[in-house]
């Protein structure tokens, strides 16, 4: 299907009004309904963050509202032994691949944690813009060399994409046919800075062409795009063709992080225009149109929701400090002699 797919036009399967535009995958009414519930996760989980960091009780922390559908349709085509290299805003994709939500609540209050578990395949939530791209390269072209049909999937936002590791990554993919696929989230943001501040032009999946790689727009608030075309993407990679730029079109609703305040530099109207395109909404209409979902269904799992949070909530709570010897364990599996010391004269010091 990805020949059917250009830059020149945005994919799209479900208007925001909830009609269907594209083909829809055939997938199971439970397999909807579990998406729609993680969506909900996803929104809610974020919304307590923020909440604790208000109140002392979390670290900074960058809300995912807005982009759920483009966070769990990124992930969802991936097999559990695939790999995914992705930034601070993916905490939804994270957790749909099973990463404990304590894994990223300890991550954002500054611990060092070890629930990043390596049987996952997730690496840790990256900060450094656009690193992450060329640590999938990396593992991809292991994978390659391995011979495993395994790929890799690496995410990152519009802004990171003037990085020059983006640029790397690409280059280095494009000439190797890593099997990766590139996802940038394009958010409209990088903070304060507008997208089009990034690149010149129109689209960032443009991009692709100059390093030899297909790339395709994708309406990253309409969930079922966004899984077909990342689904089409790792196909193409798995089958030893390569990798592939996708940008997926979506909107970060909240503050770039609990230490910004966007009302400085975006407009309300902007806002108001996006809020019509909410991705929750809109699966929302399109399974009780179809009668996949009801009211009733609909309210339950959102309590539902919010209580299993709330339980998360409390065991992070009741979590002991950091231990800062953890602080050596974490980066080498065979730590260096000096560390080896350094270590000790901590665990002595305190
Ligand atoms: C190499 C590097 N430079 C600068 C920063 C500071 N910084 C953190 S987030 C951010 C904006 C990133 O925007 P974008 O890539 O669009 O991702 P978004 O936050 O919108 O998801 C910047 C400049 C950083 N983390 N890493
Ligand atoms: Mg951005």
């Amino acid at each position: 299907m990805l020949q059917d797919l250009s830059t020149e036009r945005m994919y799209q399967i479900l208007t925001p009004e909830g009609r269907v535009v594209g083909e829809l995958p055939d997938l199971p009414a439970e397999q909807l309904v579990s998406w729609y519930r993680w969506m909900i996760f996803g929104r809610v989980f974020s919304d307590r963050l923020v909440a604790l960091q208000r109140q002392g009780r979390m670290g900074t922390f960058t809300p995912l509202n807005g982009q759920e559908a483009a966070s769990l349709g990124l992930a969802a085509p991936l097999q559990p032994k695939d790999w995914l290299a992705a930034s601070y805003r993916e905490t939804l994709s994270y957790l749909v691949r099973g990463v404990s939500p304590l894994a990223i609540m300890e991550w954002y209050r500054g611990y060092i944690t070890q629930r990043f578990s390596r049987e996952k395949h997730c690496l840790p939530l990256q900060v450094v813009l656009a690193a992450q791209t060329l640590h999938g390269v990396g593992i991809a072209m292991a994978l390659k060399y391995e011979g495993k049909p395994e790929v890799a999937v690496t995410v990152c936002g519009d802004g990171a994409t003037s990085e020059p590791d983006f640029n790397d990554a690409l280059n280095f993919a494009g000439v190797f046919k890593a099997p990766i696929v590139f996802i940038v989230q394009n958010n409209g943001w990088a903070i304060s800075v507008p997208r089009q501040r990034q690149t010149a032009v129109e689209h960032i999946a443009c991009r692709g062409v100059g390093f030899g790689l297909p790339g395709c727009v994708v309406d990253g608030n309409d969930l079922l795009a966004v899984y077909r075309v990342v689904a089409d993407a790792v196909a193409r990679a798995r089958a030893g063709d390569g990798p592939t730029l996708i940008e997926a079109i979506t909107y970060r609703m909240g503050a770039h992080s609990t230490a910004d305040d966007p009302n400085k530099y975006r407009s309300q109207a902007e806002l108001q225009a996006w809020a019509k395109r909410d991705p929750i909404a809109r699966f929302r209409k399109f399974l009780l149109d179809r009668f996949i979902l009801d009211e009733r269904d609909d309210g339950r799992m959102c309590e539902e929701v919010k209580a299993e949070i709330q339980e998360i909530v409390e065991t992070y709570e009741a979590l002991p400090p950091q231990n800062p010897a953890q602080l050596f364990e974490v980066l080498y599996a065979d730590m260096p002699p000096q560390l080896q010391r350094q270590r000790l004269d901590m665990v002595a010091a305190s």
